[in-house]
């Protein structure tokens, strides 16, 4: 099997599941990159290469719904060191502003060579002569060079989904120039923000001291490598869809029945990550209710916590942390049949998240620090009567073309308590203009635009004289 398109990710797009007659199977994963990647996958008769979860070592490569899925096992020592450790526990803090204390390790940095290493021969493995290879994330920066080294006839684009941190913190990693010079691998390397491609392009000049120019990076071989933005982006079309079908109507009716028929519903939907600014917000809002500004039977707080890296210990800890503060929250202002906050740690399918984005009248997004943050975006896209408020904060990606949400700073509690009780107290009037204008934006630059754009970037900038050309996913 040679492919002219290859998708390397550190997850495949599928789940490991048991089927109804206890035979294993597969069921496509919830999250936005498969549904960005898919329509580009198929124009192209794609492959996606990627680890399918648990430490399963003898998966063959298989189809699901006609899409060519490759699995790379990772052995129990490489999912503790590899992916737990370096990844989640070194770069994630870093690449957040260190909002938890990143730990350095010798031999998880050992394990990310080597598994980095292992994606790299499959994708060499794997693509036809002068194909194009699109390497995601932050598990795998040092991919595209490592690629480079065995297929230089390959167009090789990189796309980081988290920020890309500033100088002054990413050089207290002690393989700071090995993690650039594995990104100067690619021919373009794109980034959810400027602020991330600007940072890259300044370390670049001063770690490894290659020649730039703005947004180019001119290497001693002759090559030149991009460094740009492209703001990920949701498939708005298909969430306002889902938002107005019968079933998710209703649902939405019977959610905000079930919780009392208050009169405003808060809502906040986040992986249980500590860049997420959960325990903040759920502060504010509680400190409202101790304030007098309402009391549980005017609003209600529905957090939804999806289990995430559960094996890495900060998660541990910010569990306990929520759980305690929740408790406390409840046993404090919560009357019978009336909790102050509605916890729920769990995950939904994409039907039920559709159904809490219809029935919140205020979402609430306030992380530290966000690549992009997607759930903003899908909020927006449901609210197909122009109404309800989203309270963003300034330190997530979307903030930039989110004008119109009450931006917040997360680390001010005060000022995060203003805007919620403004958003609040806000009239229709204010809410529908500043709704609309967000719907356009969503509408105007959605998914398929940021994967098209991408790729259309990736085929014009490279200068693989061997490289075929890549077909769009919408012909227009
Ligand atoms: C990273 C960056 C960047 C969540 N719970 C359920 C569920 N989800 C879906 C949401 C949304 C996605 O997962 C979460 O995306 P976010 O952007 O909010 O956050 P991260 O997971 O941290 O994602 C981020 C993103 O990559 C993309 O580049 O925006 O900044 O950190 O789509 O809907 N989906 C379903 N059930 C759940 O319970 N079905």
């Amino acid at each position: 099997m040679s492919a002219d398109l290859v998708i390397v990710a550190n997850r495949l797009p599928v789940d490991r599941v048991t089927l109804p007659d206890g035979t294993p199977g597969w069921r496509r994963s919830p999250g936005g990159l498969v549904s960005a990647i898919e329509p580009v996958m198929r124009a192209n008769d794609g492959t996606w290469i990627g680890w399918p979860g648990g430490d399963d070592q003898d998966l063959e490569p298989f189809e699901d719904d006609g899409m060519h899925l490759v699995p790379i096992g990772l052995e129990p020592d490489e999912i503790e060191l590899f992916y737990e450790g370096f990844s989640n526990a070194t770069i994630w803090p870093i690449y957040h502003d260190l909002v938890a204390k990143p730990e350095f390790h010798r031999e998880w940095w050992d394990s990310y060579v080597r598994v980095n290493r292992k994606f790299a021969a499959k994708a060499a493995e794997l693509a036809s002569e002068g194909a194009t290879v699109w390497v995601h994330d932050y598990q795998l920066q040092l991919v595209p060079q490592m690629l480079r080294d065995l297929r230089p006839d390959l167009r090789i684009g990189f796309y980081l989904h988290i920020p890309f941190p500033p100088a002054e913190l990413f050089q207290q990693l002690p393989w700071r120039r090995q993690i650039l010079e594995g990104l100067l691998g690619a021919d373009l390397v794109g980034f959810q923000l400027p602020g991330g491609a600007a940072n890259f392009v300044r370390l670049v000049r001063q770690r490894v001291g290659h020649k730039t120019h703005r947004d180019l990076v001119y290497l001693p071989d002759g090559r030149t490598v991009r460094a740009a933005a492209f703001p990920i982006s949701i498939d708005a079309a298909g969430f306002e869809k889902l938002a107005l079908t019968e079933s998710v109507v209703a649902r939405a009716a019977e959610i905000r029945q079930a919780l009392g028929n208050p009169r405003r519903i808060f809502l906040g939907i986040d992986r249980l990550d500590y860049t997420k600014g959960i325990y903040a917000r759920l502060r504010a809002f509680a400190e409202l209710i101790e304030d007098g500004h309402f009391d549980v039977e005017d609003a209600v707080f529905v957090q939804v916590a999806v289990p995430s890296r559960e094996q890495v210990e900060q998660y541990r800890i910010l569990r306990d942390e929520i759980d305690r503060l929740v408790g406390r929250i409840n046993g404090d202002l919560g009357r019978i049949g009336r909790p102050a906050i509605s916890y729920l740690h769990t995950s939904y399918p994409r039907e039920e998240m559709a159904a809490l984005y219809c029935a919140a009248d205020i979402m609430v997004v306030t992380p530290y620090r966000d690549g992009m943050n997607l759930v903003a975006k899908e909020y927006v896209a449901c609210r197909t009567e122009d109404d309800g408020a989203l309270v963003l904060s300034e330190f997530a990606g979307a903030a930039d073309e989110l004008r119109q949400a009450w931006l917040v700073n997360p680390y001010d509690l005060n000022g995060m308590k203003s805007a919620l009780l403004e958003a609040y107290q806000s009239d229709e009037k204010d809410l529908t203009r500043r709704m609309k204008a967000m719907r356009k934006t969503i509408r105007q630059h959605d998914v398929a635009a940021w994967a098209d754009s991408f790729m259309a970037e990736l085929a014009t900038f490279s200068h693989s004289t061997h490289a075929k050309t890549v077909r769009p996913a919408r012909r227009s």
